[in-house]
């Protein structure tokens, strides 16, 4: 299974790679800053999460390509603004200065808003999709990162950075700056595949579960950094919450028996991770 996983990935990096190179010269530095986050070994689990997706539904990974790559560029583009000095404030970022260090502020800021259109345009311009499935994972997408997903949850996030925020809180930081997503990634991946009722649900509801678990993790792995960020639960609670939600998640894809095999390894790989 791991060697599916870095299969996958390096296909991942590849058609990254296809669809951000160097076109016009003036636009070099531009460019490198942009090149710099999105190949400085991300895991890549969001379009993972495509792909793995898709095949439930026998969409092959060509076919997702755009769609998979749209959606880590949207995961860099908001890692990359997150950083800034007015938002996270955060010096390094996978271990190496963070983009903005590196390249300013100007640049960084282009780079990220750069990446963030340049996932659009990959898929108004997929010739593999229907006008009526653009405008369907067009509007997911659009709304995913809009006030109500991301934008929304990192404003609730930020204003509330130096406080020890309640469930309800910290509930809507994580399903709408980080949950929200995976969800849409899944959600967008099966809806081109013309999934039923059932199984849309039970995608959705594993990706709500999955990506809750995963902010837990996170917040989980920086505790001695952010300690505000841990539920009134405690570390203990919090780790049982984990085991909630990731429980939730995998009961969810029941459906798929006998096909969810690599959507269960990428759960356990991600929830049992130390770093
Ligand atoms: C410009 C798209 C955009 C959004 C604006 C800045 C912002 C609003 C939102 C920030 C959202 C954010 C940084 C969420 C954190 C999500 C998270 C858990 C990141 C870490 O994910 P991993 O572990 O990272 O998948 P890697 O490094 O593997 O890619």
């Amino acid at each position: 299974m791991l060697d599916y996983f870095d299969k996958t990935r390096l296909f991942i990096d590849q058609k990254l790679d296809e669809y951000l190179s160097l076109k016009q010269p003036n636009l070099e530095g531009l460019y490198e800053s942009i090149q710099y986050t999105l190949f400085s070994g991300g895991k890549r689990i969001r379009p993972l999460f495509c792909l793995i997706v898709g095949d439930l539904f026998n969409l092959s990974q060509d076919r997702l390509a755009p769609l998979a790559c749209a959606i880590e560029m949207i995961h860099t583009s908001s890692l990359i603004m997150d950083d800034l000095p007015f938002m996270d404030n955060a010096r390094v970022r996978r271990g190496k200065p963070a983009n903005h260090l590196v390249y300013g502020h100007d640049v960084a800021s282009l780079a990220s808003i750069g990446l963030l259109m340049k996932a659009y345009d990959l898929i108004l311009h997929d010739p593999q999709l229907s006008d009526d499935k653009k405008v369907t994972v067009l509007s997911k997408l659009t709304h995913t990162v809009g006030i109500n997903g991301m934008v929304g949850g990192q404003f609730v996030d930020l204003k509330n950075a130096h406080d020890a925020v309640d469930f309800s809180t910290l509930e809507y930081v994580h399903i709408h700056k980080t949950a929200s997503l995976f969800i849409t990634s899944a959600e967008t991946t099966a809806l081109i595949g013309n999934p039923s009722k059932k199984e849309i649900n039970a995608i959705t509801s594993y990706a709500e579960n999955f990506g809750f678990a995963f902010q837990l993790m996170v917040d989980l792995l920086d505790a001695h950094e952010k300690p505000n960020r841990i539920p009134s639960c405690g570390i203990e609670g919090s780790k049982e919450l984990v085991k909630k939600h990731s429980d939730a998640a995998l009961a969810a894809i029941d459906l798929f028996d006998g096909r969810n095999k690599k959507l269960l390894a990428l759960s356990q790989l991600l929830l049992n991770r130390t770093a």
